[in-house]
Parts: C-alpha cells; sequence; structure tokens
C-alpha cells in the first residue's frame, strides 16, 4: 500500500522549497520512474476535450480588462516582450513590492538568460521565490474576481504556477527571434501543463526539443513534457499579440487551505500525470488527445 504523506507549511525549513522538501522525504522520484505513460510523452500532445473555448477567451477579455497587463521581471528592469497575469500567489511571497497579480511573472534577481528550471544561483534560500512553485497555491484575485472563476473552478487538481501569458513580437528584435525563448520548466509529476490558445497569429510558433515549430491554434488545448526544452517564438517583429493560458497544477499533492498542507493523494506513484490528464482526472472534459 502506498503511505498517504502529509506536508504542513510551517514545518518546512526556510532553507528548503516546498517541492524540494517533498521530494527529499517521500519516494515521488522513484514511483515516477517506474511509471509508464500510454501515450509518448515527449511529443507535443493535442487534448481531447469539450471545453467552450468562446467561454475561456471571453473569461480572460474579463480578467485583463478588470486588471490589465503586467510586464515580465528580470534584472535589467523588465521588458515588455513577455508579461500578461498570474493566475496564482503566494500569500508570503518574499518580495512585497510585486502585484498580487504578477507573483509568478519572472524575479528581479535574475538576468533574462536565467529563468531555465532550477536558475537558483543568485538565491541563498528559494522558499517563497520565484522557484517555490508549489508556493503560488491560491487563485489571485484576477482569478477569483473575473469570469475566469468560472473556468478554473472546474479543474480538480491544486493549481501552482500558473499565468495569462502574453508576447508581443513588435519587442522580440530580428537578431533575437532564432533563439528566442528556449526554456525547461519542471517535470509533470511537480507541474502539469495545459496550454489553451486565446487570441494568436500565424507569426508565433511552438517548439519542442528534436521537433519543427509548430502554430498552437485556437479551439485546441495542448500539454506536453516541460522538462524537454521547448519555447514560442515570433518569426516576425509585427504589432502582434498572442495570449495563451499557461495553467500549471500539481498531479500527486493536493492542497489544503485549512490546515495550510500538501497532501498525497490517489494517484501518487500510481498514475502518470500525463494519464490522469487524459483521462478525465484533472477536468472531466479533458478525456483524450487527438
Ligand atoms: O504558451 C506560452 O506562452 C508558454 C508556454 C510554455 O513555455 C509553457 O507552458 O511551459
Ligand atoms: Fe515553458
Amino acid at each position: 500500500m502506498t503511505s498517504i504523506y502529509k506536508f504542513y507549511l510551517q514545518d518546512i525549513p526556510d532553507t528548503y522549497s516546498i517541492w524540494s522538501w517533498i521530494k527529499e522525504h517521500t519516494d515521488v522520484v522513484e514511483k515516477f520512474n517506474q511509471l509508464t505513460c500510454s501515450v509518448d510523452t515527449s511529443k507535443l500532445l493535442r487534448l481531447k476535450h469539450s471545453i467552450d473555448i468562446n467561454e475561456v477567451q471571453e473569461a480572460c477579455k474579463d480578467a485583463i480588462e478588470k486588471f490589465g497587463f503586467n510586464n515580465w521581471q528580470n534584472n535589467t528592469g523588465g521588458g515588455n516582450a513577455y508579461g500578461g497575469l498570474s493566475l496564482v500567489y503566494n500569500p508570503d511571497y518574499v518580495d512585497k513590492t510585486i502585484d498580487i497579480n504578477a507573483h509568478t511573472l519572472g524575479t528581479k534577481q535574475n538576468s533574462p538568460t536565467q529563468f531555465f528550471y532550477g536558475r537558483t544561483e543568485n538565491f541563498k534560500s528559494i522558499r517563497d521565490t520565484y522557484f517555490d512553485s508549489y508556493s503560488f497555491r491560491f487563485y489571485s484575485p484576477c482569478v477569483t474576481e473575473s469570469k475566469l472563476n468560472n473556468v478554473l473552478k472546474n479543474f480538480k487538481r491544486s493549481p501552482i504556477r500558473s499565468r495569462l501569458a502574453t508576447i508581443q513580437s513588435e519587442f522580440v528584435p530580428e537578431p533575437y527571434r532564432a533563439k528566442f525563448g528556449w526554456h525547461k520548466d519542471e517535470p509533470v509529476f511537480e507541474n502539469l501543463r495545459i496550454n489553451i490558445p486565446i487570441a494568436t497569429d500565424d507569426t508565433y510558433l511552438f517548439q519542442l526539443d528534436k521537433e519543427s515549430p509548430v502554430h498552437l491554434d485556437i479551439g485546441d488545448m495542448y500539454s506536453w513534457d516541460t522538462h524537454l526544452s521547448h519555447r514560442v517564438f515570433p518569426t516576425t517583429s509585427e504589432q502582434k499579440t498572442r495570449t495563451h493560458l499557461v495553467l500549471g497544477f500539481s498531479p500527486w499533492f493536493d492542497y489544503n487551505a485549512e490546515d495550510n498542507s500538501f497532501t498525497s493523494n490517489e494517484f501518487y506513484g500510481k498514475m502518470h500525470p500525463i494519464d490522469m490528464l487524459i483521462s478525465g482526472h484533472v477536468h472531466d472534459k479533458i478525456t483524450g488527445i487527438l
């Protein structure tokens, strides 16, 4: 029988991120490595779903109208090429100058090239910083006080690092485009991502390691192994924006706000997060791949 793990956030030492503590005190990595997935996780996955994308687009429009656009933060003062709204926040976030709707939009401590997974060398402790993905555990006002709440309340897993991300190609100069945007994020057993195009243009392409670039279309929803290198980039510098929902969920640990804890759930070590996603365990209306 798989043991149940429960972690109260108050018990986690400040020198650990929530996830690094969980990793050290469970067999999560071993369990994940033993699992296989029913689909090829080295490819971009187009999800079979029956979610009303018009309603999702309306909800995003409502959130943007009410809460605006925040620039991505970095140590050069940020930039307007990338930004949007942070859909989640951490009440204990270290940088109190950052708007609650911008918590997961970069960090002033890192340079523009230091946003790969685990680029934590500028931090003494990563608890409650940009890199503490599980600390961003509450939906932000841009969700709870907009129509996005109706959309996101139907997801069954606990939200972590998530955003409504906008790229503005006019601010990506030609010399940067060829290499623009390559990065890695968390493995899927840590953060399971779902990507929903809201507004786009043919100039924008998505590329996954070892694959050719493709355009992500409105109406579709996507997922992929975010621990493989990937990027979104514009092929031209024009006044064209691209806005996508970039949702992140904790697949194997559920957050409980009442006692401020994460507890392993029934899928822990038993079902690959991508299989959870395509079997309706993240959202009833996401049921497979196309
Ligand atoms: O679609 C986007 O804007 C970001 C995609 C991405 O890098 C991710 O979901 O990890
Ligand atoms: Fe990414």
